[in-house]
Order: structure tokens, then sequence, then C-alpha cells
């Protein structure tokens, strides 16, 4: 029999159509030409490396599902799946910057926006010449969004908006910003602009996470913006929760390219290292480690893609998209702390992968919903008891 390919034990790369897999291949090259080479070093100096945008766009990895008519790909919810699969064996930081900008604020303009702010938004967004954030969560509790603070007041015409935001990816080089308000109508949605006064974004620091990414605070302090500003097309929790559904579908594939990089080490380092007159990889205790791996990287393949094609065929549902949000981040964050011991001690540096992978698990496991959020949502789907 041949020889399967370590990172796709169940031939899953068969089930791809053709789009599919040039997608796959073209985001690999980018991966492994553009980001590898530079993001240990933008990892250790916190910096998020920008200058990989207007690239990302040529790819057409922004927005990638929306239709051509506003400049996008127009391709299928898998190929999207591949894309945060391809970037986030780079990191999880360049998934995060491509997730925020397609599911997070281009898609509210396109499934909630007026034709208006869709022309006006969606070309330039594909094109990577304006950067969106997403505002939801707040300081008090991001995983009760519906408790927020932020208010937006009607006055004559304009909204007045006043409350803030915090753990923003993106925000402080964003030139625009989808704020979620609480109104006298329920919860709704604003494009707020950088610059608009009354609106500032500052960048968190000391995070040990996400460091080739940006996080910030947002700051609204008696900011008027015109009606037209608003997202007319929903009202109420479902609105930011119907972004997060995209987002989260995405966030299911990343952390299988995440859990791809640290096994490559991880089998690469364990061959090479002679210990005891044989190379680790021949021990049984690291073989079931490996093997291990494969078999828990192998599932969470099979979930992400019939997730897509259930999302192709318009039939994916929230619970679905938890329960493989769940299984994907806890597969691949335990799978980078094992690669992480698998390394010794030149596992506890960023000229290996495994820890940047690691940390930067920890706030994929948490943003996006928490696992407990994630469970919960799976029991309450269970039991038909709301248990938060
Ligand atoms: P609940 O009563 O369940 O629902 C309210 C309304 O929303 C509808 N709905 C959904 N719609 C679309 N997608 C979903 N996933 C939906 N879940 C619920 C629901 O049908 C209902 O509609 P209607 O018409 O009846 O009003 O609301 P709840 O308050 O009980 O919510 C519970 C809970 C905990 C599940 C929800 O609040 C939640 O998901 N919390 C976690 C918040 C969260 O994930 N925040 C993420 C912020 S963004 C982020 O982290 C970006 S990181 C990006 C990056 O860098 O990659
Ligand atoms: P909390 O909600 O305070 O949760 C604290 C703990 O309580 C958690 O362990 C949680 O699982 C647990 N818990 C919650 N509810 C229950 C319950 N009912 N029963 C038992 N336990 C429970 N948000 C945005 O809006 N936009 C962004 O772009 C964005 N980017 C982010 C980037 C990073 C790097 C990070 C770390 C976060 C980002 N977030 C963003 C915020 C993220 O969505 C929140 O951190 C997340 O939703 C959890 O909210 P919290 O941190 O306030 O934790």
């Amino acid at each position: 029999a041949a020889a399967l390919h370590p990172y796709d034990l169940y031939d899953v790369r068969s089930l791809l159509s053709e789009e599919e897999r040039a997608v796959q291949d073209s985001v690999a090259r980018f991966t492994d030409e553009r980001v590898l080479p530079i993001i240990g070093d933008c990892f250790d100096k916190g910096e998020f490396p920008a200058h990989l945008i207007p690239e990302m766009a040529e790819l057409g990895l922004l927005g990638a599902t929306l239709p051509e008519e506003y400049g996008c790909a127009g391709l299928s919810g898998v190929s999207y799946g591949l894309i945060c699969q391809e970037l986030e064996r780079g990191d999880s930081g360049i998934r995060s910057f491509a997730s925020v900008q397609s599911s997070l604020c281009m898609y509210p303009i396109y499934a909630y926006g007026s034709e208006e702010q869709r022309k006006r938004w969606l070309p330039d967004m594909a094109a990577g010449k304006v950067i969106g954030c997403f505002g939801l969560t707040e300081s008090h509790g991001g995983s009760d969004p519906a408790n927020m603070k932020t208010v937006a007041k009607k006055d004559g015409g304009d909204w007045v908006i006043n409350g803030g935001k915090m753990w923003i990816t993106n925000g402080n080089i964003a030139d625009i910003a989808i704020v979620w308000a609480q109104t006298d109508d329920g919860i709704q949605g604003f494009i707020v602009e950088k610059g608009m006064k009354g609106f500032d974004a500052q960048a968190i620091k000391h995070k040990m996470s996400l460091r080739a990414s940006v996080t910030s605070a947002l700051f609204f302090d008696n900011l008027r913006v015109p009606d037209s500003s608003r997202l007319p097309n929903v009202k109420g929790l479902k609105g930011p929760l119907g972004c997060l559904t995209q987002a989260r579908y995405g966030i299911t594939w990343g952390p299988i390219g995440a859990a791809i990089a640290c096994l490559d080490e991880a089998l690469n380092y364990s061959k090479d290292r002679i210990l005891f007159d044989r190379p680790v990889a021949a021990t049984q205790s690291a073989q079931l480690k490996l093997a291990d791996m494969a078999r828990r990287i192998t599932m969470a393949q099979l979930l992400s893609l019939q997730l897509g094609r259930l999302k192709d065929a318009g039939k994916m549902q929230p619970t679905q998209v938890s329960l493989a949000k769940w299984n994907n981040c806890r597969m691949a964050i335990d799978i980078a702390r094992e690669c992480r011991e698998l390394l010794g001690a030149a596992g506890i540096t960023t000229e290996h992968a495994a820890i940047r992978h690691a940390l930067n698990l920890e706030s994929v496991i948490t943003y996006e919903g928490t696992e407990t959020v994630h469970q919960l949502v799976v029991g309450r789907e269970l039991t038909g008891i709301n248990a938060f």
C-alpha cells in the first residue's frame, strides 16, 4: 500500500474540489514563504506583520466567501475553512486578522447592511485598504454579551454612543469598527470610523498570547454617528451572534493548522534527537504520543469538513459549530503542549513553533465563546435546559 500522508491519514484532501485544493495550495505557499520566516520574530517583538495585508488581499483571502460583485472571491465555505487552516499553520494571529476582517466585519456589512454600505465598504475591505474590527465584548463579562452597557441613543437624525469595548482584535489599526450597542429597540450595530470625535482605541499590552496580533480597548464618549452608519437589517443579539457563527466556523479549521505545525515539528525533532543510542521517535512512549496526535487531528479534519459541507448546503446549525469549536481548540492546545514537551528544553523558546502555538491557543480557546460556553450550548441542545 502507498504510504499515508502523516498529516492527512484519511486522505481528506481527496474529498476537496479542484478549486478547494488550489486555494489550499496557494495559502500554504503564502504561509511557507511569507509567514514562517518572520513570525517567530514578530511574536517575540509583539508586532503584527501588517505588511502582509496587501498580499493576503491579492490572494483573495479577505471576505473570501462574499460575492464577486463586491470585489470578493466568491469561494465556498470549505475554501474559507482551508484558508483559516493554512494561515493558522503559520500563526493564530494571522488567521485572527483574516477571521475578523472577513467574518466579523465584512459579513455583517454584507448580511445586515444597506446596498449603499456594501458598495461603500466591501470592495475596499477585500482589497485590504480598509481594515475592520468588531466590538462586542465588554470588560465586565464577554460570555454574556446580552448584558452589554454600551448604549446608543437616538438624537434627531443621529445616534450618540457611550461606553467601551475590551479585547478587540485589530482595534487600534482599524479604519472602521463594527460596534454593537444597546438601543431602545434592542441591540444594534453601527459602523464607526477612525478619527470620529469621541472615539478612541488603545492597544492592550503585556500579552503572552497572540503577540503577533493587535488587541485593543475601544472607548466611546458622546460619539455622534449619523443614522446612515447603523446596520439597518438586524436587531437583537442574533445580529452579533450570527457573525460569531461565521467566525467560529472558520476557527474550527484554524487550530487544525496549528496542530499540524506542532506535530510536524515534534515528528522531525524526535526522529533526529538521539538519546540512549536511539532516536526518541523509536521509543514506544514517543510513538504513542505522536500516534495519538495524528488520531485527534484526523477526527478534527473530518469534523470541520462535514461542517463545511453542511454550511455550503445551507444546513449548518450553531450547535454544530459549537461542538467543533470546542473539540478542535481543545485538540490543538493539548497537542501544542505535548509537542512542546517532546522538544524538551528546546521547546521553550520561539526558535521552535510549539510554544508559540500553545500560547496563542490560550486565546483561541477563550475567544469566540469559551470552551465552557460551547459545552453549555451543546448541553442545552441535548437537554432542552438552559444552564448558563
Ligand atoms: P440566546 O437566547 O441563545 O439567543 C439570542 C438570539 O440569538 C440567536 N442565536 C444565534 N444566532 C446566530 N448564531 C448563533 N450562534 C446564535 N445563538 C443564538 C437566538 O436564536 C436568539 O434569536 P431570537 O430571534 O430568538 O432573539 O442568547 P443567550 O443570551 O442565551 O446567549 C447565550 C450564549 C452564552 C450562547 C451567547 O451569549 C454567547 O455565545 N456568548 C459568548 C460570546 C462570544 O462568543 N463572544 C465573542 C466575541 S468576538 C471575538 O471573540 C472575536 S475573536 C476574533 C479573532 O481574533 O479571531
Ligand atoms: P468571562 O465571560 O468573564 O468568563 C470567565 C470564565 O467564566 C471563563 O472561564 C468562562 O468559561 C466561565 N463562564 C462563563 N459563563 C459561565 C457559566 N454560565 N457557567 C460556568 N462558567 C462560565 N471580543 C470581541 O468582541 N471582538 C474581538 O475582536 C475580540 N478579540 C479577542 C482577542 C483576544 C486575544 C482575546 C483573548 C479575546 C478577544 N475577544 C474579542 C474577547 C473574547 O470574546 C472574550 O474574552 C470571551 O468571550 C470571554 O469573555 P471574558 O474574557 O470576559 O470571560
